[in-house]
């Protein structure tokens, strides 16, 4: 076969965002952008890890959604010219990310390339990402990120060669060109994993005397996982996955875990006889909400519950060595670390932050408001892993409720009131300015009085990584308040149109008669002060957050 140098013109603004390239489909679709991007990716990693790229073997799959199997179809032939040794598949072009991690590591690869949008729609009219994840399984540090973007800007030609479509549904080997392609059932490794880490028996004996669980798989990725982990190997009841079949649209919906998005599933937790545990998990499969009867935990709760209840599991009986949550996170996480006598280290918003302090063995559960929970056992936020633990602790705690169990948290450690708020689709320039103007004022904030609450600190949130001394700054504008309350305002990185603010709201509770009720009521004095401080309404246009997590 041929090997084809084909000449291109940079695309501009193929810069990975919080977590890859996401664009719309559309522009994914424009003749070269994808090869663009594969291509600059293919220049950037070859010697990475003093890995050469000619002879690696690298994994590859995706969410499943629309034009997942086309672009993997592109991909194969370009590794192929580029002169990759293997390529290890997921059966049907699928692989959740949390698995590619997991395949990455455990086959012992260079790296590999994730296709996904995460919980964004998918469809021909919706989103589509791609993302290169390094040896050892997490995705790739900013400085690789930034070199794919450089290269990017100074492409020239892409290689590929003409061939026949891979057969993704086959399992087994065939080749392509010089290439190995080995196409793997994308379940197993995973599932072997889970049953090394939690305590199956213990689970499936609670499922067995009357625990029931519901996983809602929103048609994305997580249902063929959800079904052989918790119906075949647990022994839940056929149908205790919901939306189990993926989707290349997610059946119209917004693939999204959370208290709007995963609306079927909140009604069902909401009904007498609701199941003990209720979850969900996103596109890709790295997303997990949890809930119980009538109780919504939030990702900043649950690492702490997690975190407090690890040695419940057998992967965590030895305890944990640190934890680490990103910036806007809250600090319930903190208090358990505390108690512990672990570190807890405070990064940037972003899943690849934490890849050096796992590596490095300084921290064993991590943690994202963003509905991201996972541990050292892969290198990327793990949705379906959450919910096994969340069940593996419901087992051994046997007569205790999700409410019950967030009850006794709070009642030990105080509740960190938590709410975040999201301003969707705003104009860009319009989110910049407000940002731009509220980070202006962050030197004049401490001591004065807004909406009732005293300022103690305000700044541009930024890290230095403790392992590897990297920096990041413009991270996030933290305001805090005596009394411990705090706001932050961020930009999201994730979105494919206009621009996100997001304000993350929290105040501490320690008296436990005043934990009880809704965050947003139990907030609303912050909630009005954020909204006065930054000019929400006035520099968007916008009375109220389009989504409230
Ligand atoms: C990605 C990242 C997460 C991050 C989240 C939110 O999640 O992997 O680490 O917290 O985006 O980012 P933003 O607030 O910038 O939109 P996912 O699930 O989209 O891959």
């Amino acid at each position: 076969m041929d090997i084809l140098s084909v000449p291109t013109t940079p695309f501009e603004g193929q810069k990975p965002g919080t977590s890859g390239l996401r664009k719309k489909v559309k522009v994914f679709q424009q003749p070269h952008y994808l090869e663009n991007f594969v291509q600059a990716v293919f220049d950037v990693i070859d010697g990475l890890d003093d890995l050469p790229l000619a002879g690696a073997a690298l994994a590859l799959g995706g969410d499943g959604r629309f034009f997942n199997r086309t672009a993997i179809q592109t991909i194969l032939r370009m590794a192929a010219a580029n002169g990759v040794g293997r390529m290890v598949v997921g059966q049907g072009g699928l692989l959740s990310t949390p698995a590619a991690s997991c395949v990455i590591r455990k086959h012992g690869l260079k790296g590999g390339l994730i296709l996904s949008a995460s919980h964004n729609p998918g469809g021909p009219d919706e989103d589509f990402g791609i993302k290169y994840n390094i040896r050892n399984g997490g995705p790739a540090p900013e400085a690789v990120t930034n070199a794919i973007h450089a290269r990017t800007l100074e492409i020239e030609s892409y290689r590929t060669l003409e061939a026949e479509a891979v057969d993704l549904d086959r399992l087994g080997t065939q080749t392509l060109g010089g290439m190995t392609v080995e196409v793997i059932d994308p379940v197993a490794d995973y599932a072997a994993l889970m049953e090394s880490l939690f305590d199956f028996d213990a689970m499936r004996a609670a499922l067995a005397q009357g625990r029931r669980v519901v996983f809602d798989a929103m048609h994305a990725i997580t249902g063929p996982y959800a079904r052989e982990i918790l119906e075949n190997r647990l022994g839940a009841p056929a149908g205790s996955v919901l939306n189990a079949t993926p989707l290349e649209d997610f059946g119209g919906h917004h693939p999204d875990p959370n208290l709007a998005h995963a609306k079927e599933l909140v009604a069902i937790m909401n009904r007498p006889d609701a199941p003990d545990l209720g979850a969900a998990s996103d596109g890709d499969g790295d997303r997990n909400m949890i809930l119980g009867p009538k109780a919504f935990v939030t990702p900043s709760d649950s690492l702490a519950v997690l975190a407090a209840n690890a040695p419940l599991a057998p992967g965590y009986a030895k305890g944990i060595a640190g934890i680490a949550r990103s910036m806007p996170t809250s600090r319930a996480a903190d208090r358990v670390a505390e108690a512990l006598g672990v570190p807890c280290f405070e990064t940037p918003t972003g899943w690849k932050f934490f890849g050096t302090l796992l590596d490095a063995g300084k921290a064993t559960l991590c943690g994202e408001e963003s509905f991201g929970t996972g541990s050292d056992h892969v290198r990327e936020k793990d949705g379906l892993w959450a919910v096994l633990f969340w069940l593996n602790i419901l087992a051994r705690r046997p007569g205790e409720s999700v409410g019950d169990l967030l009850a006794a948290h709070w009642a030990r450690f105080g509740r960190d009131v938590y709410a975040r708020h999201d301003y969707e689709g705003l104009d860009s320039a319009a989110a910049q300015g407000l940002m731009d103007a509220l980070k202006a004022r962050l030197p004049g904030l401490p001591g004065q009085t807004i909406g009732g609450f005293t300022v103690a600190q305000a700044d541009d949130f930024a890290y230095t990584d403790p392992v590897d001394g990297s920096t990041a700054s413009g991270q996030g504008l933290r305001v805090m308040f005596k009394g411990g309350a705090r706001m932050v305002f961020r930009l999201s990185g994730t979105g494919t149109s206009g621009a996100t603010l997001r304000v993350y709201l929290e105040r501490y509770e320690a008296d436990p008669e005043a934990q009880r009720g809704d965050a947003q009521d139990l907030l609303a004095d912050l909630i009005q002060a954020a909204r006065e401080l930054a000019d929400i309404p006035g520099r968007t246009g916008r009375a109220a957050p389009d989504v409230i997590t």
